[in-house]
């Protein structure tokens, strides 16, 4: 199963798990409540996986696209990751599907901290419209993923602070109280 948890206060190399000592886990029930869900899927057969197709069906996914992220196969790498690791939201759901490699999804928690959530071949993620975020590989430099869409893709992103989209105030409001 994935792996996430609360990130220490090192500003080093992004590539790095960024664990705080000793580790504080994150489990999937807490990224549920953050509106964060994930899959377990067998990438080898992604091009014609009956598990993907319902996923997708279900949930109306009918876009999409592979993206490499890597030094050699995307144009403007550079330029791409920093804005990646900028911290961001999107009007609509981000959904990822790592078909290879691997790479660090970001999300704030309801009390603004930063969870990791380490996603391998197979791992599959939707991150709700609204949610602060951010992306960066890891220390293997290398990650193909499918990127999925409900409709046409909209790939806008608007860095923090954001909090005046409409969809900002709805995520905020469907988070649980707490405390
Ligand atoms: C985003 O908006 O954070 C991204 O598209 C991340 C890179 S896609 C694997
Ligand atoms: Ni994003």
């Amino acid at each position: 199963l994935i792996e996430a948890w609360f990130m220490d206060d090192s500003d080093t190399d992004q590539r790095m798990p960024h664990k705080r000592n000793p580790n504080e886990p994150v489990s999937l029930e807490e990224l549920k409540k953050l509106g964060v869900f994930h899959w377990k899927l067998d990438a080898d057969i992604y091009e014609a996986d009956p598990a993907l197709e319902k996923i997708r069906k279900d949930r109306g996914y009918a876009y999409s696209d592979i993206i490499t992220i890597h030094k050699d196969k995307l144009p403007n790498y550079e330029d791409k990751l920093k804005m990646f690791f900028e911290e961001h939201l999107h009007l609509d759901d981000e959904i990822r599907y790592i078909l290879d490699g691997s790479a660090y999804f970001d999300v704030r928690d309801s009390e603004d901290r930063w969870i990791r959530i380490s996603m391998a071949k197979g791992d599959m993620i939707t991150l709700p419209a609204g949610i602060y975020h951010r992306f960066t590989l890891t220390e293997t430099n290398y990650t193909k993923a499918m990127r999925l869409f409900v409709g046409e893709p909209v790939w806008k992103a608007y860095n923090r602070p954001a909090d005046e989209f409409e969809i900002r105030k709805r995520y905020l409001k469907s988070l649980p109280v707490t405390g």
